[in-house]
């Protein structure tokens, strides 16, 4: 359940906004264009979960890497990732980040660090961990942020990653966004044992539980678990960010009505929704140049993703393995 207090300087909630706002808005317009069918691929939105994504990723450096998931609108937005390649993938167009090959699950942009994500669960989890891995060796500072799903954690190579990344020490933050849900199965089904933090500090790791709607705990958090890796030799850490998913599992629309969720559970958050409360912690008028910079962006890469082409066919027989 949410709880926290928002605590920063002015700076730092404005650029917290600009990337809350740009996810929020960027898939409110998915949502929007979705029925049309000009959006060639399943989308899993994020809205609600934000803060988790941009309060990480703002603790991050621009040489640092991501791993998503196939909900990873908000990581590739929040690591900045380009918005307009990524409108584009979503219209299955020839300019989108993985050439309209990917769709929303797979989202790539290894110039901002984002790496490609995945729709297999937990896969993308040792991935992340040999890039750490790589990224120990380089010796230059670098981290990675792995981001995943409650239910990954029901995947064996997810604690075969923490075991390897605790025993090599590498730089590596996991971040677990527990929204409850693995598609409709409440956690009360799903796992024997509920203290997750409990669980992963048995591997040899810190681990915390933090308010997934307070996104400034969660930089903070995301900030002083990075810094030692850094610095080399500390290793891992881990966090469980609390959230929940507003819409349903896969599509644009809400399913309260669906049976295995009632609409009073998601009061509470929406009562501590990070957009809503960062916005109104900014002054007017930086949060209406925000709000219509960001607003100008997402119709930009609309307009972009329209007008690209479709890959012509001879991509059928590129970057493809067999
Ligand atoms: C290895 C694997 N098993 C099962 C599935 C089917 N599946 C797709 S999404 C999902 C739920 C995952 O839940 P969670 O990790 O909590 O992520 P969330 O969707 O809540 O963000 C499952 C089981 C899959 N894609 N991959
Ligand atoms: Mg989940």
């Amino acid at each position: 359940m949410p709880d926290g207090a928002l605590r920063a300087d002015a700076e730092t909630l404005e650029r917290l906004y600009r990337k809350l706002y740009l996810t929020r808005r960027f898939e409110e317009v998915v949502a929007d264009i979705y029925p049309t069918d000009k959006i060639k691929s399943p989308v899993h939105l994020s809205i609600g979960q934000e803060a988790v994504a941009v309060g990480v990723c703002d603790a991050l450096r621009a040489d640092d890497v991501v791993s998503g998931t196939y909900r990873g609108h908000a990581a590739y937005l929040a690591k900045d990732g380009d918005a307009n390649a990524m409108m584009a993938e979503l219209f299955g167009k020839d300019s989108g980040c993985a050439r309209g090959k990917g769709g929303s699950m797979h989202l790539v942009d290894i110039a901002h660090g984002v790496l490609g994500s995945s729709a297999v669960v937990g896969s993308t989890v040792p991935i992340a961990m040999g890039y750490a891995f790589a990224l120990q060796r380089e010796g230059r500072g670098r981290v990675v942020a792995a981001f995943f799903g409650d239910g990954a954690t029901e995947e064996g190579v997810l604690w075969e990653s923490l075991n390897f990344a605790a025993l090599h020490k590498l730089p590596i933050l996991f971040v677990c966004e527990n929204n409850g849900y693995a598609i409709h199965e409440p956690i009360e089904k799903r796992w024997a044992v509920r203290d997750l933090i409990a669980k992963v500090a048995a591997f040899g790791l810190p681990a915390s539980r933090i308010d997934g709607s307070d996104v400034v705990a969660i930089r903070a958090a995301a900030a002083s678990a990075v810094a030692p890796m850094r610095r080399g030799a500390h290793g891992p850490s881990f966090m469980e960010c609390t959230t929940y998913r507003w819409r349903e599992h896969v599509g644009p629309n809400a399913d309260f009505d669906a049976g295995y969720r009632s609409r009073a559970e998601l009061e509470p958050w929406a009562a501590a929704d990070a957009v809503t409360r960062v916005g109104a912690m900014i002054g007017a008028a930086a949060r209406q140049t925000i709000e219509s910079e960001v607003d100008r962006q997402v119709r930009d890469a609309v307009a972009f993703a329209e007008q690209s082409s479709m890959p012509a066919s001879i991509e059928l027989k590129t970057h493809v393995f067999a």
